[in-house]
């Protein structure tokens, strides 16, 4: 075509996808010492749960040996596990909150 010129330069094509930041979970491990109201206090407490959810999601890491609490950027889910670990150990309690990324 007369006057026509299309230049393509490959691998500079703008990413129209933008990518949403990696999450990361928090997941509550059962032991067999932390008694069962104390873990609902920390739920309740650090997670801001109901105290409903927050027996459910006891029981189930008590039932299973670990549950999934919630999702959040990697620095909110890494500080929010030491802060809950860390009321069980104020007490001399194993509680333990872990975190590792979604799929
Ligand atoms: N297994 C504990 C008990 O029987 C209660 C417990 C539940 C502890 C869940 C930790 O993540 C936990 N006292």
């Amino acid at each position: 075509m007369a006057g026509q010129q299309t230049t393509t330069t490959p691998g500079t094509k703008a990413k129209l996808k933008t990518e949403r930041p990696k999450l990361w979970k928090v997941i509550l491990l059962n032991d067999d010492y932390t008694p069962r109201e104390f873990v609902v206090s920390v739920l309740t407490a650090v997670f801001r749960m109901s105290a409903d959810r927050a027996y459910g999601v006891m029981m189930t890491a008590h039932q299973r040996g670990a549950c999934v609490i919630a999702v959040f950027t990697k620095d909110v889910a890494e500080t929010k596990a030491k802060e809950a670990t860390e009321f069980g150990r104020a007490k001399g309690y194993p509680l333990f909150f872990t975190t590792e990324p979604e799929e």
